[in-house]
């Protein structure tokens, strides 16, 4: 990756309150600028009209290949940044703070697809895969949700029959980001024993396919599909060999919903220094509306609850760097940062009145997207559930 500082760009719009910058090391910094004025040039003028015609900016993925986008945490001879797991956390910042959607392209590619195949595949599996996936030449899904199995995983019916050097694939997975136009998938099925495993499913096996899911109010720039399995025959080359069991994608989860508590902080960045211009220009009764007590509550509430995140993040990212973030840790970051982002979008939106509403400004865009991030990798109940579980010592799944 070729990271620098490019001048002609916009001043950051960080808002660092409590000086998190000054955690940051010299790389994290120019990481973020990078993926801050890419975001800027490539993502902003086009995302509007991308959301409202509920259109995938598919020619963005080389884009984001390029600014190391793709598993920025995963070593760089398996196509992945070769950073740490904080530069992970700022480039995943920066990419929500242009639109949800476009962080979910580099999420799934990176930790869903990218990771597993790193962590669990063989090296074959490694050497066909993933220099690919890393320069965005293939377009990865993950698919482990299915139409009966959401938030318990566990029940998935999506199973494997053994016969001989393959595997005979049925069943089904619903909500899967980027599948119609996914080269690879890397599914999640039982075997007749009932141990999970994992596959990689490639596109143009006889029997797969995977449609379209239309309708969506939210993460309408990305694209979203099912994934259809009828006796598909998979090779046992492409079972990955070293995991078994839940904690396979519950491990893929876990680097995901990392990033996606970093993300969150872009969209509610996003919409934090549209509100905070607004309330400066916008005048009402002779005087700005920034100068009534009201709005200064929101905003003041607003920077706290990001400084908040901000921290919380950064220190996830430390003990994450250490390898000592607990799975727990990360639900609970990705469940207050999703939920602080989706609250400061809701006041933002007050802020702008009615303009609020317009694609005017980018407030009912990230508002709409935060729906569904409150909900994917885990939704808000589960994540406390987690927690529950954490600091009780009781499950309540069980
Ligand atoms: P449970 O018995 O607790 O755990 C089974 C095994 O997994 C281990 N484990 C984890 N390992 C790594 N990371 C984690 N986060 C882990 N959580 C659990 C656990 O230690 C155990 O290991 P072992 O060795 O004992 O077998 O499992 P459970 O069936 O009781 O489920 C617990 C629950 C409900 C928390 C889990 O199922 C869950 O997290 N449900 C939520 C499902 C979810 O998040 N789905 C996301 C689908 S993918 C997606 O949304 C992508 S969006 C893409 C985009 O960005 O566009
Ligand atoms: P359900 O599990 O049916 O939950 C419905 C409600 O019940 C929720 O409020 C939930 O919190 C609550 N609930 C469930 N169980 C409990 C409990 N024990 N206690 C209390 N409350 C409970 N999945 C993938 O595998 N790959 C993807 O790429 C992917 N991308 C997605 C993209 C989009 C746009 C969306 C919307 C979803 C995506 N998902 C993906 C699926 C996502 O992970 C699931 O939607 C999510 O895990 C929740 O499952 P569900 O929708 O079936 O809801």
């Amino acid at each position: 990756m070729s990271i620098h500082r490019s001048d002609k760009t916009d001043k950051y719009e960080h808002h660092d309150y409590y000086g998190v910058d000054a955690l940051l090391s010299e790389d994290h910094l120019l990481a973020r600028q990078a993926v801050h004025d890419w975001v800027k040039q490539e993502v902003s003028p086009i995302i509007e009209s991308h959301a409202e015609q509920g259109k995938c900016p598919h020619h963005l993925f080389k884009g984001l290949a390029d600014i190391g986008a793709f598993g920025p945490s995963i070593p760089a001879e398996y196509g992945g940044g070769g950073m740490d797991e904080i530069a992970y956390g700022v480039i995943m910042q920066e990419l929500e703070r242009g639109d949800s959607g476009i962080r979910s392209m580099a999420s799934v590619q990176g930790s869903l697809v990218m990771y597993p195949i790193y962590k669990y595949g063989s090296e074959e599996q490694r050497k066909k895969y993933l220099p690919k996936l890393g320069s965005g030449e293939f377009i990865g899904c993950f698919g482990l949700t299915e139409p009966d199995h959401g938030s318990n995983p566990s029940g998935m019916t999506t199973n494997v029959v053994d016969d001989g050097d393959s595997y005979i694939l049925n069943g089904a997975k619903m909500w899967i980001t980027n599948s119609p136009v996914a080269d690879i998938a890397v599914v999640w099925a039982k075997r007749e024993d009932g141990r999970i495993i994992g596959l990689i499913v490639e596109k143009g096996m006889k029997g797969f396919s995977a449609p379209e899911i239309h309708g969506k109010w939210s993460l309408r720039a990305s694209i979203t599909g099912e994934l259809v399995f009828e006796d598909v025959r998979v090779p046992k080359a492409n079972v990955l060999p070293n995991v078994e069991g839940l904690k396979g994608p519950l491990g893929c989860l876990s680097k995901a919903r990392y990033g996606i508590a970093w993300g969150a902080i872009g969209a509610a960045l996003d919409c934090y220094d549209s509100a905070l211009r607004y309330s400066q220009e916008r005048v009402q009764f002779g005087k700005p509306i920034g100068q009534f007590q009201l709005t200064q509550k929101k905003l003041a509430e607003m920077i706290t609850e990001i400084t908040k995140a901000q921290l919380l993040a950064w220190r996830l990212g430390s003990l994450a760097n250490e390898g000592k973030a607990t799975s727990a840790q990360i639900s609970m970051a990705k469940r207050n940062n999703v939920h602080m982002a989706l609250e400061i979008a809701r006041e933002a939106r007050q802020i702008h009145g009615g303009m609020g509403i317009t694609n005017e400004y980018p407030i009912m865009r990230h508002m709409m997207n935060l729906e569904t991030v409150l909900t994917y990798e885990g939704t808000h109940d589960i994540h406390l559930l987690i927690t529950g579980h954490d600091v009780t010592g009781l499950n309540a799944f069980k």
